[in-house]
């Protein structure tokens, strides 16, 4: 069999799984996942590659309503522009929902030329099972989907159909990475995704949505790597939250990142990190370009 070696973006509205679904898909953790919208802020890409294929996934910001300041707005942009040039799309909705924000994920498919799959996710929760019929009769009106593929991330039902699928739809050519590459994400990148999961995670409320991780230094010395991460956020009150009393909750949070980022590495990692205030990060161009979420098309 000739090699194969595809392309695919993974959209839909925050919160239904994507992530989850490149994590599971790649093996490892490369994508934050959080029981909270918004939890991804850059397209994220994971390479999957097996004897005879390879599959580069990009997960990407969920698509949200209300995109009223330029980070949203970009969050928005940058998704939609993951959907130029792939050899297929996965859109994922969560099953027996079908939200506002389903549809404008759906309306950006309007000039996709690639097929779309559409995965209902989280059908784990579905029970019983017959309530799906109707469900998946409505949103098969909706599209002209390539195939619907009922299924759930975290308990890998029918993931394996799509993947299958998926490397169907792959055309034969050379591979793009090589064969244990799992993502091209810079590592300082992968280190902000990981503080930013425990912020999400960590905080309650809208506070995360204030929230950005820049990795200023990344160090490798024999023994372990140190890390020096700023955390910005747009309000002097919001720094003394994070930072919590006797700085409990930002040490927790590095504690956590820490663990997750040493897992990866499997290397000892010292964290040092800074809360810093700018008001208007989340309007300022030159500050969303640093932090990798706006990408300098
Ligand atoms: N029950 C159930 N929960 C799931 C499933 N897949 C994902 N989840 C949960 O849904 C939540 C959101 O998952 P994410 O992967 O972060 O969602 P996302 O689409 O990447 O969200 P954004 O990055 O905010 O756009 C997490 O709590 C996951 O554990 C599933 O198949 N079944
Ligand atoms: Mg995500």
């Amino acid at each position: 069999m000739n090699k194969r070696c595809g392309y695919v973006s993974i959209i839909g509205r925050p919160n239904v799984g994507k992530s989850t679904l490149l994590n599971l898909l790649v093996g490892y953790k490369i994508s934050a996942i959080a029981n909270k919208p918004q939890t991804t802020r850059t397209n994220v890409r994971g390479i999957v590659t097996d004897e005879n294929y390879q599959l580069i996934f990009t997960d990407t910001p969920g698509i949200h309503q209300q995109a009223k300041n330029l980070l949203n707005m970009t969050l928005n942009s940058e998704a939609v522009a993951a959907l130029e040039d792939v050899d297929a799309v996965v859109m994922i909705v969560e099953a027996l929902k079908w939200t506002d924000e389903d549809e404008l994920a759906l309306k950006r498919l309007k000039h996709v030329k690639s097929p779309v799959y559409l995965l209902v996710n989280k059908v784990d929760r579905v029970k019983p099972k017959e309530r799906l019929f109707p469900y998946l009769e409505k949103v098969s009106a909706k599209y002209h989907f390539k195939e619907i593929i009922p299924g759930s991330a975290t308990n890998q039902i029918n993931t394996d159909r799509l993947l299958k699928v998926l490397v169907e739809s792959a055309p034969e050519g050379e591979w793009a990475y090589d064969e244990d590459s799992i993502t091209d994400q810079p590592i300082r990148s992968l280190c902000a995704e990981f503080i930013r999961e425990q912020l999400v995670l960590n905080l309650h409320q809208e506070l995360p949505y204030f929230t950005a991780v820049h990795i200023e230094r990344y160090e490798e010395t024999p023994r372990h790597v140190e890390i020096d991460a700023v955390i910005w956020v747009a309000r002097e009150s919001q720094k003394g939250i994070i930072i919590g009393k006797k700085g409990e909750t930002l040490k927790r949070i590095g504690t956590d990142a820490r663990r997750s980022i040493e897992e990866f590495i499997d290397k000892k990692v010292v964290i040092k990190q800074w809360v810093k205030v700018e008001e208007e990060w989340q309007n300022n161009p030159r500050h969303l370009q640093e932090l990798g979420i706006m990408s300098n098309r």
